[in-house]
């Protein structure tokens, strides 16, 4: 098969990327290793900024989104035993969405039929091919059929485990990397919200986000230490845990129901400077990972494949290869800014197993401000609302 652009992943990274070039009418087709059931089971981003509905917009696979999304005017930093309210409107005159990457997963993918975007799932062990030269290719196995698909340019979509950064000799990158010593417990159940708007707690007992992804759909999330499993926790106790950080700073405290998925995520912070090595480029998770305070991931994903797209189309239409040259750098300033914003809200908002009292009177302290500040508060809702592209 030969097509333009061989896109490696149906991740947010890869089916955005696939509608923003088969609207401009450039040809692509996406291969991804699991099948997409699999991939819709995933639960993990829940707020968009508008970078990210803009181009759900753009493409016209945006009415669910506009339907069911939760659109949140503010959002919530509680320290001790009070709430500190981010009143993203008044501060930035925009919002966020609350709607689950897995929705949006799925309307990209239903999507892709009528609009003649190729995806093709159970894709096993996907090689890149001569990405120095001019003829590059992608490999893979189908129904245990190698198959080969020739294109100008690969895009590695394919999330921090991906095949395509690893394509990139050692010589030509520079990696940069922070791991944090917890991850996040998080747990998806059919009950109402405990607070009309996103918390995110720092308490003495560690780290806890409430968040949702409906009316009647929670999503919690709890700092737990890196050698916690998931078999160590009984929903009973999770739940325990979430009524002891929530019940006092919440609207209506935490509703308990059955799980309906239960997960540990670790924290890192991850960027891999080239974002481009020859006809390959890589967008989203492949390429970055922040740790998911700032609710950064997939809307960084976003604004890469807007660059890359962009820049994509540029060449096919019109011959100009200004964009391509110019995508990572365009993207790496974006990237860094969220990078420092996720790891400036997890430092704040953890606790730290070698902090000692100190640190902690740092972080009351910095709360305190954030509290009095208007200008601390613009500054985190500049952020967290999302920087221009
Ligand atoms: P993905 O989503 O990992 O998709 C990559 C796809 O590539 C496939 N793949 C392969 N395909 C073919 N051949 C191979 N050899 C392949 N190897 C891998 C994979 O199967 C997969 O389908 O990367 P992408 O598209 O770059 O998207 C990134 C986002 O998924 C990620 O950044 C976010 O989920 C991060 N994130 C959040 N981001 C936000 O913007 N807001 C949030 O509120 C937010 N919350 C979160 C999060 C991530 C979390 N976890 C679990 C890491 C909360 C959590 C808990
Ligand atoms: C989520 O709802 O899954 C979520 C929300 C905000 C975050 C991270 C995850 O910062």
């Amino acid at each position: 098969m030969r097509t333009q652009v061989a896109i490696i992943g149906a991740g947010p990274s890869g089916l955005l990327l696939g509608h923003l070039l088969r609207q401009a009418g450039v040809d692509c087709v996406v291969v991804e290793r699991r099948s997409a059931d699999h991939v819709l089971g995933r639960i993990r981003a829940g707020v968009l900024e508008t970078v990210t509905t803009g181009l759900m917009t753009e493409l016209g696979i945006d009415a669910r989104m506009k339907a069911e999304g939760l659109i949140e005017e503010g959002f919530n930093l509680a320290s001790g035993d009070h709430l500190i309210r981010i009143d993203i409107t008044a501060l930035t005159g925009r919002h966020v969405t609350v709607y689950g990457q897995t929705e949006l997963t799925r309307d990209l993918m239903d999507a892709a039929p009528e609009r003649g975007l190729e995806i093709v799932y159970e894709a096993e062990g996907a090689a890149l091919h001569d990405v120095e030269g001019d003829a590059p290719y992608v490999t893979y196995v189908k129904d245990g059929e190698t198959r080969r698909i020739d294109c100008a340019f690969i895009a590695g979509c394919d999330g921090f485990h991906g095949p395509s950064r690893k394509a990139i000799p050692g010589r030509a990158v520079r990696e940069y990397e922070r791991e944090y010593p917890f991850g996040w417990l998080g747990i998806l159940a059919d009950v109402p919200p405990c607070h009309p708007e996103l918390i995110y707690a720092n308490t003495t007992r560690g780290f806890a986000l409430a968040s949702m992804r409906s009316a009647t759909r929670s999503r919690y999330y709890i700092q737990v230490p890196l050698t916690d499993r998931v078999e160590d926790w009984s929903e009973d106790r999770l739940w325990n845990e979430l009524a002891a950080r929530f019940d006092a700073l919440s609207a209506h405290g935490v509703t308990r129901g059955p799980a309906l998925e239960m997960s540990i995520a670790p924290l890192r912070s991850y960027v891999f400077e080239t974002m481009r090595h020859g006809r390959l480029f890589l967008a989203g998770d492949s390429a970055h990972i922040v740790p998911p305070t700032g609710a950064k991931g997939l809307n960084l994903a976003a604004s890469d494949v807007a660059y890359l797209s962009e820049a994509l189309i540029a060449f096919f239409k019109a011959g100009d290869e200004a964009g391509l040259a110019g995508y990572q750098s365009k993207a790496l300033a974006r990237i860094w800014k969220a990078e420092r914003f996720s790891w400036y809200l997890t430092k704040l908002m953890h606790r730290f197993p070698e902090d000692g009292a100190f640190e902690h009177r740092m972080q009351a302290a910095e709360l305190d401000y954030v509290a009095s500040s208007r200008a601390m508060q613009a500054a985190i809702a500049e952020n967290y609302v999302g920087l221009p592209l």
